[in-house]
């Protein structure tokens, strides 16, 4: 199957992840139109496909999937309103190539049987073709596909599960990756009421497949039924806790980040980063906020001191759920979800200078 073909089957035009008609409609139209400035969406979309290979621009992929999400969902939401937030940025250069086809009550093709992924496949491709389903076998097959030419990537979530789709291929073909996980979790659990891939279990996922568990740092963690010295002794990972980086600041946090990876000789990062980091001040559209977090600028400077002394190649944003509105409704002292999705702007542009 041609490049182009494949991508043509497994992803679609931005914001058309979300299988939907009516919800969001107005906001789908404003990106689209915005990105190609036509009516005729899907046409435009497939056109700009042919260019992906010989594109010099970081790659932005949307996964709306929260099919693996658990406390509160909506994170399916989350590309198509950062999307939207960071059409106002005019500075910043990228790629759409669109988001992942997802069936939303689909997480990853090991949990199915022959006969829904063949019923699947069928309604997907119109006809039974040797091609993943689910959304993270999705994203794990398209994401092998862009590194093939070499693509810095930032994807969009969708709930953290994401990640255990996204960050695999990067692995695969840079063995000595270092990950940068923002998160107010450690989402090291290896499994959660059986499932072992969801928003609580992906970096217990893709520890295995590390060169060493020193080549993670986990930084703003504040919530977790066990303490840092648990998680360092029991996995072998560095932890950053919030409570560190608000009493040593983000600069002296930054340098222990930078020489934990000297010492693993990283040369490339992945930065994923759970918007739940933030504080609930500044990020409360999401599935599981929590106070005493670092803020915007903290987690900027932080992406910024790091990514200046390794190759960033690749990056996800996950867990901006715009609709959950934990504070009641929208008004002039609680302007949510504009919040959270200012701070998912600002660290959409980070992650972006991040490739540079
Ligand atoms: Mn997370």
């Amino acid at each position: 199957m041609k490049n182009l073909e494949f991508y043509k089957l497994l992803l679609c035009p931005p914001g058309d992840g979300v299988f939907t008609v009516e919800t969001g409609k107005e906001k789908k139209l404003t990106v689209q139109q915005a990105l190609y400035g036509t009516n005729d969406v899907r046409t435009s979309w497939e056109h700009s496909l042919e260019r992906v290979e010989n594109e010099n621009l970081p790659i932005l992929l949307g996964v709306p999937s929260d099919n693996g999400g658990g406390i509160l969902r909506g994170a399916n939401w989350g590309p198509l309103f950062i999307r939207e937030a960071i059409l106002k940025n005019k500075e910043l250069e990228y790629f759409d190539v669109g988001d992942i086809r997802v069936v939303p009550h689909l997480l990853h093709d090991n949990y199915l049987n022959e006969k829904t992924i063949g019923n699947v496949r069928k309604a997907l491709f119109e006809k039974e073709l040797e091609l993943p389903v689910s959304p993270l076998s999705i994203s794990e097959a398209v994401i092998t596909k862009l590194l093939e030419s070499n693509k810095k990537i930032l994807s969009l979530g969708g709930d953290h599960s994401v990640s255990a789709g996204l960050a695999p291929p990067f692995i695969k073909k840079y063995p000595n990756i270092g990950i940068l996980h923002f998160d107010a979790h450690t989402d090291l659990l290896e499994e959660r009421l059986g499932i072992d891939k969801c928003f609580a279990t992906w970096a217990a996922n893709v520890l295995p497949l590390l060169k060493n568990p020193q080549n993670i740092a986990q930084v703003g963690i504040r919530r977790s039924g066990k303490d840092k010295k648990f998680w360092e002794e029991k996995f072998g990972v560095s932890q950053y806790w919030a409570d560190e980086i608000l009493t040593e600041g983000p600069e002296a946090i930054s340098d222990k980040v930078i020489s934990q990876f000297q010492k693993q000789k990283i040369e490339k990062i992945y930065i994923s980063f759970d918007i739940d980091a933030i504080d609930s001040e500044y990020a409360s559209a999401t599935g599981t906020p929590e106070t005493g977090g670092i803020r915007p600028h903290e987690a900027s400077l932080i992406i910024d001191k790091v990514s200046a002394h390794f190759e960033t190649v690749g990056a996800d944003l996950v867990e901006v759920a715009p609709f959950i509105n934990h504070y009641g409704s929208k008004s002039k002292t609680n302007p949510e979800p504009d919040t959270t999705l200012d701070a998912a702007s600002l660290i959409t542009s980070k992650l972006f200078e991040a490739f540079k």
